[in-house]
This record gives C-alpha cells, sequence and structure tokens, in this order.
C-alpha cells in the first residue's frame, strides 16, 4: 500500500503497550512482547500499527503525561528496540505510527519545570498560567487549574494536575513540538495519532464556563473544542513539517473528542493540508446521557443515524476512520452487541458493520476476538486515574457508592485495558509475571489460540473482513446508502461502485428480524455470513456482492 491515498485501502491495528504483551515477565507489557507477537498482525492483515504512548512518563495517565518525547520508558523497553520494531515491521510491509501527545505535557517535563520555577522563566509563556483560576472542571473530575509555589501562580490542565495543558499560542512551543515530529519521522516512524489535537487551540480569554446542574465546576467545551485557531495551527504543522516528507506516505489522524461533521470537514479535507482523518466520537456516544458516567440503553436508531451523518458528510471531501474500541472505550461487544449468549455472532456483526463503511478501520487489540468488559465490583478493582477521581468525586456529591460502580463498570476505560488474551493459561499468555491489571476470567474461552484455527471464530471473521478490503474496490471507494432509517432491529446500507455494489445486512438484536421491504436486497453472492431468505437470525451480518 504506497502513494497518496495509499490509507484508503489500509487496516489500522492499536496496541495499547501496556496490556498487549509483555516480554520480560515484569507484568507490563512492553516493546519485546510487540515484537514477539508481529506474526500475529501479519496473519490478520493489519497494515499499520498505532502504539499508545511509549515515551518516559510519571505514568499518571498511563503514558499520555509524558516526560520526555525522545525516548523510551525503561518499563517498555529502549530506544534500539523502538528501531528494531520499526524495521521489523518495514520488513513485513508494515507501517508503525506512534502517539503524539502535545496538547499537554507532562508536569515533570523539563519544559514544565522550567516554566513553573518562577515568573521569569524563559519559558513562563509555554504554558497557561493565571493569578487567579477561573471556574472550569477537568475532564477528569475536580478542578482544571492548580496551584504552583515555584510559579506563584495556577496553570491549568484539561485532564490530570500533572497533565498541564501546553500554551499553544506561543510559536516557541509550537517549533517546538514541530522539532518532535521530525525527530520522530527521521528515525523512520510513518507518521502520528495526535492526542486530543482539537484541543490545542483555547480561547485565550479563558472566559468562565456554565455549571450544569448538580455540577460542582464550569464545562469548558466551548473554550477549548475546536478552538479559534486549531486549523491554522494544523496547517502550520504540514507546512513545518509534513510537507517535507511527502516522499514517504505517511498516516496524520487527529483524535478529535466531540467534534463535529462540520469540522470534521475541515480537519481532513486534503485541500488544506491538515490531516488524513480523525476520530470523532459520535457513534461512542450514543450510550451516554448528560455525561459519560450517565448510562443509557443503547439506541440503535440514533447510532444508525450519527454514522450516516459522517459517511454522507464526508463524501465528497475528506475521509472516515471507522472505530469502536480503543484504551478509553469499554468493550463494543458489552455495549452495543451481547458479550453474553451471542458474544461470537455480535462480535462478528459489529465487526462487519465497520469494515464494510467508508473509511479507514482501527482495529484494537482484543476485538479481533470479541473480548469484553471485566466483571468489576468494588473500587479497588479500578485503576484508572479517570474512573477512581470520578468515584471519590461522586461520593463526595452524595451519591451511592453501588451507583457509582455500576457506571464504572459499564463505563470505565479500564475494560479496555485488560491484559489481551493470547491462550487460556493462567494469565492469558499476556505474561509470565503478575499483571498490573487482572485479567478478564472469560479468557479460558475467548483467546487467540482458541479461534485461530476455527473458520468461523471471531477471529477468522475479522482476518476475512481485512481481505475483503484489501481485494474489493467496493469496500475502499464504493458509496455509502442506508437502506432504512426505520427498522427497529437492523441496519443496512450499500456501497456503490463501477465494479458493482456490495449490501450491508445486520441485525442488531438477540431476536428474529423480518427484512421486510429489505428482503428484496438478499441478492447476489453471500461474500460475508452464512444466512439466507427474508427473516435473520439474531444477530446475524450478511454482506452480498452483485
Ligand atoms: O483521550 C481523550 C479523552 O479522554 C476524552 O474523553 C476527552 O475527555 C475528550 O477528548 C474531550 O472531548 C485522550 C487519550 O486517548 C486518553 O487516554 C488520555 O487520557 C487523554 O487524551 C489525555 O491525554
Amino acid at each position: 500500500r504506497t502513494g497518496p491515498g495509499w490509507w484508503r485501502s489500509a487496516v489500522v491495528y492499536q496496541v495499547y503497550p501496556r496490556s498487549f504483551a509483555d516480554g520480560n515477565g515484569d507484568g507490563v507489557g512492553d516493546l519485546r512482547g510487540i515484537r514477539e507477537r508481529l506474526d500475529h498482525l501479519e496473519w490478520l492483515g493489519v497494515d499499520v500499527l498505532w502504539i499508545s504512548p511509549v515515551y518516559p512518563s510519571p505514568m499518571a495517565d498511563n503514558g499520555y503525561d509524558v516526560s520526555d518525547y525522545l525516548d523510551v520508558d525503561p518499563t517498555y523497553g529502549t530506544l534500539a528496540e523502538l528501531d528494531a520494531l520499526i524495521a521489523e515491521l518495514h520488513e513485513r510491509g508494515m507501517k508503525l505510527v506512534m502517539d503524539l501527545v502535545a496538547n499537554h505535557t507532562s508536569d515533570e517535563h523539563p519544559w514544565f519545570v522550567e516554566s513553573s520555577s518562577s515568573p521569569e522563566s524563559p519559558k513562563r509563556d509555554w504554558y497557561w498560567w493565571r493569578d487567579e483560576p477561573n471556574n472550569w472542571g477537568s475532564f477528569f473530575s475536580g478542578p482544571a487549574w492548580t496551584y504552583s509555589e515555584g510559579r506563584a501562580a495556577y496553570y491549568l490542565h484539561l485532564f490530570t494536575r500533572k497533565q498541564p495543558d501546553l500554551n499553544w499560542e506561543n510559536p516557541e512551543v509550537r517549533h517546538a513540538v514541530y522539532d518532535v515530529l521530525r525527530w520522530w519521522l527521521d528515525r523512520g516512524v510513518d507518521g502520528f495519532r495526535m492526542d486530543v489535537i482539537n484541543l490545542i487551540s483555547k480561547d485565550p480569554e479563558l472566559p468562565e464556563a456554565p455549571v450544569m446542574p448538580g455540577q460542582r465546576y464550569g464545562n469548558m467545551r466551548a473554550s477549548v473544542l475546536d478552538g479559534p485557531r486549531v486549523h491554522e495551527f494544523l496547517a502550520e504543522m504540514h507546512r513545518e513539517v509534513f510537507d517535507r516528507y511527502d516522499d514517504r506516505d505517511l498516516l496524520l489522524v487527529g483524535e478529535t473528542g466531540e467534534t463535529t461533521v462540520e469540522e470534521g470537514r475541515k480537519y481532513t479535507d486534503p485541500a488544506r493540508r491538515e490531516l488524513d482523518m480523525v476520530l470523532h466520537y459520535e457513534h461512542v456516544e450514543i450510550d451516554h446521557g448528560t455525561f459519560k458516567w450517565d448510562v443509557r440503553p443503547f439506541d440503535l436508531g440514533r447510532l444508525r443515524e450519527r454514522l450516516a451523518a459522517w459517511q454522507t458528510g464526508l463524501a465528497d471531501v475528506g475521509w472516515n476512520s471507522l472505530y469502536w474500541d480503543n484504551h478509553d472505550q469499554p468493550r463494543v461487544v458489552s455495549r452495543y452487541g451481547d458479550d453474553g449468549r451471542w458474544r461470537t455472532e455480535s462480535a462478528k456483526l459489529l465487526a462487519t458493520v465497520l469494515h464494510l463503511q467508508r473509511g479507514t478501520p482501527f482495529v484494537y487489540q482484543g476485538d479481533e476476538i470479541g473480548m469484553t468488559n471485566y466483571p468489576f465490583a468494588s473500587i479497588d478493582e479500578f485503576d484508572d486515574v479517570e474512573a477512581v477521581n470520578y468515584y471519590h468525586e461522586a461520593i463526595a456529591l452524595g451519591m451511592e457508592p453501588e451507583d457509582v460502580i455500576r457506571s464504572l463498570r459499564a463505563m470505565s476505560r479500564d475494560n479496555g485495558r485488560t491484559p489481551m488474551q493470547w491462550d487460556d493459561s493462567p494469565n492469558a499468555g499476556f505474561t509470565t509475571g503478575r499483571p498490573w491489571l487482572a485479567v478478564n476470567p472469560n479468557h479460558t474461552e475467548v483467546n487467540v489460540a482458541a479461534q485461530r484455527d476455527d473458520p468461523d471464530s471471531v477471529l477468522s471473521h475479522y482476518r476475512r473482513l481485512i481481505r475483503l478490503r484489501h481485494e474489493d474496490p467496493a469496500v475502499v471507494d464504493g458509496d455509502f446508502t442506508l437502506l432504512t432509517d426505520s427498522h427497529p432491529q437492523v441496519f443496512a446500507f450499500r456501497r456503490r461502485h463501477e465494479s458493482g455494489q456490495l449490501v450491508v445486512l445486520a441485525n442488531f438484536s438477540g431476536a428474529e428480524a423480518d427484512l421486510g421491504e429489505l428482503a428484496g436486497e438478499c441478492r447476489g453472492d453471500l461474500v460475508i455470513g452464512s444466512g439466507h431468505g427474508s427473516v435473520m437470525a439474531p444477530w446475524e451480518s450478511r454482506v452480498y456482492r452483485r
């Protein structure tokens, strides 16, 4: 896969290094572990590996708090091992995408240490300092401001207090980030997934924010999401960095939480030279109420409507990324599928619906075997700072512990972070030591080894879908039409292309579904699935080609 737009026919696989494979037995995944598992990725057929941060970090947010952008944390290995990973991937025809976390640094990064040392520091304007904080709350509970003794002032942190926000208004900051990007590109990496990149431009007034009912702090979103200069900054980054690497097939992906289709078009319009694609959140917030922990039932109509909006919104300009899971999401089979009786069927259905849309699919480790949420029962079992902070804040606001645990069990990011399930041995083949986060007890049944040679497994299904994208131009370039916006159980769409068309039918329910008027679509070769006729079995999915 080479040349302009090569990523249109590619599939990306995300590794969360802490939880993928432990090569040295200390209970934490590492680069050696990843290198030992490359056969799995090659067999699956993925083209690109994106690894979550492996840079030196105090790990206040599992590496999304970087204290040195140009090295590897000893927990994960060495720079030499990263070089080896790049070389080994390239030998296999795969690419490596690194995580760029540049909205904020760690408070232990030398830039912040310097900036916070005194009001006269040459880096005094590298972060957002104020004598008095405004009323903003952080994304991870509590205030978005923390007092620094050295500076005798408050600094802004949209995430934890150990993640101060860089001040992108300052050109020195932007150029320091561009230097980091060039350094990695010169080392051979093939692109970046840019963490919360739509937060880099804030309204410089930092105005007071509205406080929602039952909340203590102001909701700062309107002042920070897709801010006034974000497109200007990304275009500048492109000019200063990526334009100089035009002979390389790079992949530039922005994580843009809570962004809109309209903004998504701007970020990914090739003429604007900002990014290739963005990871938006609309389809993973279907079961959120007023906020993430206010868990609502799954709603097929909403999911269908939002996915179709992105498909049609980016049809003539830009490009979609397609994902269900990542290290910030609970497992999709437990959320939008059925992780009990119909686990295998619903995992396959979700994969089919994702991979057959127009865009570049991102497979998160464990998706390919249908991993599920973890049966969390008490607060001590959670590791994630977001979950732990929310628990304490909610209890302080008077909520019942059982209710809070119920929300965490459904939505905590730890659900997506339990170790990868390679086999049925005691630690699922993840580590020979004590795993940093508990292995899901269902690893005895749900694991790679058990599915590898089974043609009906979730794993074989993923492999088939990836191959289909590589072989069938309609999967890559066909246009998208929703075939029903009202069927209570069925998600159906068509991909039309000069080479023919694909029709996808998916029964999002544990009951049989009568296709009704859609039955006429059951024509052609069944390329994915095995059913037939006008009634679909529970959680059945089919793809016809004609
Ligand atoms: O995630 C962003 C994140 O946590 C969102 O929930 C955030 O609230 C949203 O972007 C606002 O709309 C990324 C990483 O994937 C995550 O692991 C990190 O914890 C976080 O950024 C901070 O770096």
